[in-house]
């Protein structure tokens, strides 16, 4: 099932020293004891990577990066290849996040080059979306996601979307506190999904894995899982504790 519930952690600029990268992921599969039932994807730092992939080796864990360049070599000082992630063994990378979108100066034209960039290698993207509080107040969401999500997916071939998951995260929401309720963030992932089919088809958009993320916790998890539209959670914070992230990775409807 290509909607199989996904919990995917983005650990941001936390556990970033691989010792303690290996920490937070045996302490997390202590809690799991195997009993997910959806597909855990934990989002580490490029430090921690290497080791994260070694710690998960032979479970169904996987290994997302947080970011790429969308070039595979060359003087971009700092910047990691999307080539490289790929033959190391990271299967995701998050892309277009708003605090890289607030703080890096990404835009939907750099996160559309990624996007393809990291299909080339065989990566998977997960193509974060979300508008501001100001926008929400203006009426703008569905104009600002629409957009958001048509510039990310230009030029993007229908068969690569099998491989993409679109994560809806609402600015106002992120490290706040403050989650959209259930039906807040229906309504967007819902939107997300007939946008998809008007670029596509609807059989894509029906086969495509649409994430919330924003104070996604152990509390909230499993009702807005539990919505028609929302495939799983991107979470911040909750991801850091195990004990919280694995009852998030065991809340799938
Ligand atoms: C939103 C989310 C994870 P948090 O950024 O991507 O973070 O769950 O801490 O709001």
């Amino acid at each position: 099932n290509p909607r199989t519930i996904m919990a995917a952690g983005n650990w941001k600029m936390n556990q970033g020293v691989p010792k303690q990268a290996e920490k937070l992921i045996g302490d997390l599969q202590a809690e799991l004891k195997g009993e997910e039932n959806s597909e855990v994807v934990l989002g580490v730092p490029f430090t921690a990577l290497a080791k994260a992939l070694d710690t998960v080796a032979g479970t169904d864990i996987r290994i997302a990066a947080q970011n790429c360049h969308f070039a595979d070599k060359g003087a971009y000082t700092g910047e990691v290849s999307p080539e490289w992630l790929a033959r190391m063994g990271v299967k995701y990378v998050i892309l277009g996040h708003s605090e890289r979108r607030e703080y890096f100066a990404e835009t939907d034209e750099t996160v559309n080059q990624k996007i393809k960039a990291c299909r080339h290698w065989g990566l998977r993207p997960i193509l974060c979306c979300g508008e501001t509080l100001a926008e929400r107040e203006a009426q703008q969401t569905f104009t600002k996601i629409g957009h958001q999500i048509k510039a990310a997916l230009a030029g993007v071939p229908e068969s690569d979307l099998h491989f993409l998951t679109v994560a809806y995260e609402p600015i106002w929401a992120i490290g706040t506190g403050k989650t959209a309720t259930d039906a807040q963030a229906e309504e967007v992932c819902a939107f997300i999904r007939d946008e998809v089919a008007k670029l596509y088809s609807r059989e894509t958009a029906d086969n495509l894995r649409i994430l919330y993320g924003g104070s996604v916790n152990a509390a909230n998890a499993a009702g807005l899982f539990g919505q028609k539209d929302i495939d799983g959670g991107l979470v911040g914070g909750a991801s850091l504790k195990a004990a919280d992230f694995a009852v998030i990775a065991k809340s799938a409807k």
